[in-house]
């Protein structure tokens, strides 16, 4: 129920997700931190948490202020010196030290706090925490956690309003966003942003090149490093946790993209390789890359290294132009890491089923298994208006094969800006998605929810088969549909096959026959299998029965 957040009528999104109550479980060794939780309690006596990404929106509160901000919880915890000018969660790891936000992280997945250090120190997984991002919830991306999804958000010079992107960040992480990006590109990107992170309970992401183009009044040619540099410096100070840097786009990659269907369909991309063009030199980002480096790591600000190449069509999936910023991206991680910077490193795009594994072995070997963040990919160009999809049959596959972080495509990919349905879409589509992955990686906890929803179905436990999905309103909206009287959230059936053809019923029946027939399985089942032939036969053979046999 969206209700008025602010006296200027700022409406966000507020209120317990049906179903369940938010929690804040203790942090072990931290008796003063606590970590969020959804309970879902079971009609069965039984409860069940969730992992939570929706930040104090789904508290039971009437509304939220978002003027003033969430409250600054990670500006009390302990924060370790800087080593050599690094003051980043790599570098802690590096030394030994379990910091508070790995802590959290740990109890949040379900792990070992030393797992969690030890993928860190690896450099197999970030942590997306400036410091100047106090109010934000720590959230581990890497291949051995759960796989994360991101969401894009942000206006354009022709629509949206900042309270609306406000709305849907609050609206994303509500839905399960692990981390957002904000791309604005119109007027006020400072203030949205502002707002964005005062009030975002998850790590936020930016691609600072898009601010730096608007100060130059959108000409690439007139970018400079200087105005890319304070730029970024800006948005550290804001408390932007990640940042989407383009450096692998080379002078000498561009020729490559040239007989391509599709030619270089990224924003960040096509900005500068139209610079390095105009001024035929190397790219700023990569010649100044060190001093980069220096900045980031005095916020812990992580790197998420741009696919500036990647191909926008099936035809141009894993060509050399790809690749070839790959092999720079792994060369850029290296560095970074040497100046104890955070790494992660942005995939496709549109890759075809049969091309999907060899991006992931390839990132792997290049870089070092920093984590993978890939855009879907689709895997076929044929359906707009269903991108969500066509993008999260190969974001499933590809994070199957180790990718850790999946950004989102919303079924309006292509067309337009997404509104706020089609971010819940977007969402949820990619839930789906990582969790098939983390299903197929036998995740620790990620069957014991499949498990809880399958038991619901199986008793008809409606209301909990509800709770415990990723969409409550709309699985329960769906049967309420045609049956919407309250008997029916205990009724043993649904309108889909009636009372009589539930294939549900009938096993639990079975299940009874032997219980009371001394049977075993096998047994009751040939037994129970005849009588309903027969009961079958006798109506007709028809499966579709007029409403009044039912
Ligand atoms: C993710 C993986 N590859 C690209 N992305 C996202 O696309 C990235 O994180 C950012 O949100 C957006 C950047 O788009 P351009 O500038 O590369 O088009
Ligand atoms: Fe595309």
């Amino acid at each position: 129920m969206p209700t008025s957040g602010s006296s200027t009528g700022t409406a966000v999104t507020t209120g317990p997700i049906w179903g369940s109550t938010k929690r804040y479980e203790p942090v072990p060794g931290h008796p003063d931190i606590r970590f969020p939780v959804r309970r879902v309690n079971l009609s069965n006596g039984e409860h069940f948490d969730l992992y939570d990404t929706s930040g104090v929106y789904t508290d039971e509160r009437e509304a939220i202020d978002v003027e003033t901000g969430l409250a600054k919880t990670r500006d009390a915890w302990a924060r370790p010196e800087p080593i050599d000018g690094a003051a980043t969660q790599l570098v802690w790891a590096r030394a030994g030290i379990i910091t508070p936000e790995m802590a959290y992280i740990a109890a949040r997945e379900g792990l070992a706090p030393e797992l969690v250090r030890d993928e860190v120190a690896r450099g197999r997984a970030v942590i997306p925490a400036n410091h100047k991002h106090p109010e934000s919830e720590p959230m581990i991306i890497g291949r051995a956690f759960a796989v994360k999804i991101n969401a894009n958000i942000g206006n354009s010079a022709v629509t949206s309003s900042v309270a609306e992107e406000v709305e849907k960040m609050v609206w994303a992480a509500r839905w399960g966003a692990d981390t957002l990006m904000d791309l604005s590109t119109g007027k006020d990107i400072h203030l949205t942003r502002e707002w964005i992170l005062r009030n975002a309970p998850i790590p936020v992401g930016t691609v600072p090149i898009y601010q730096a183009l608007e100060k130059v009044n959108g000409d690439p040619t007139l970018l400079t490093w200087e105005i890319y540099r304070d730029t970024v410096i800006e948005q550290c100070e804001q408390g932007v946790d990640y940042m989407t840097v383009h450096a692998g786009v080379l002078l000498r990659y561009v020729p490559l993209t040239a007989k391509r269907v599709t030619g270089i369909v990224s924003r960040g991309g096509s900005i500068m390789a139209a610079w390095c063009l105009a001024h035929h030199e190397e790219s700023f980002l990569y010649t100044h890359f060190v001093e980069l480096c220096e900045i980031l790591r005095r916020y812990d600000v992580t790197f998420s290294l741009g696919d500036g190449l990647r191909p926008g069509s099936i035809a141009d999936a894993n060509d050399e132009a790809q690749f070839a910023e790959l092999r720079t991206l792994g060369e850029l991680t290296k560095i970074a890491k040497s100046y104890g910077v955070q790494v992660m490193i942005e995939g496709p795009g549109h890759v075809p089923m049969h091309k999907i594994v060899e991006n992931v072995r390839l990132e792997e070997d290049l870089c070092e298994e920093a984590p993978f963040y890939t855009l879907g990919p689709l895997a076929t160009d044929i359906a707009p208006a269903y991108d969500h999809i066509t993008s999260a049959i190969g974001a499933a596959m590809i994070a199957q094969a180790g990718t850790a972080m999946l950004c989102y495509v919303t079924p309006k990919e292509h067309l337009g800006l997404p509104n706020r349905d089609d971010v819940k879409v977007g969402v949820i589509t990619y839930k789906i998605a990582a969790h098939a992955a983390d299903l197929a990686k036998a995740h620790p906890r990620a069957q014991e929810r499949d498990d809880a929803v399958s038991r619901a179905r199986f008793d008809f436990r409606w209301n909990d088969q509800f709770a415990l999905s990723l969409d409550p309103d709309t699985a329960r909206s769906f049967h309420d549909e045609t049956l919407p009287a309250e008997p029916a959230k205990t009724a043993h059936f649904c309108s889909m096959c009636g009372p009589k053809f539930c294939s549900m019923r009938i096993s639990a029946d079975v299940r009874t026959y032997a219980l009371e027939n001394g049977l075993t399985t096998p047994e009751a089942i040939e037994a129970g299998m005849s009588a309903k032939s027969a009961q079958f036969v006798a109506l007709g053979s028809s499966v579709y029965l007029p409403a009044a046999t039912l």
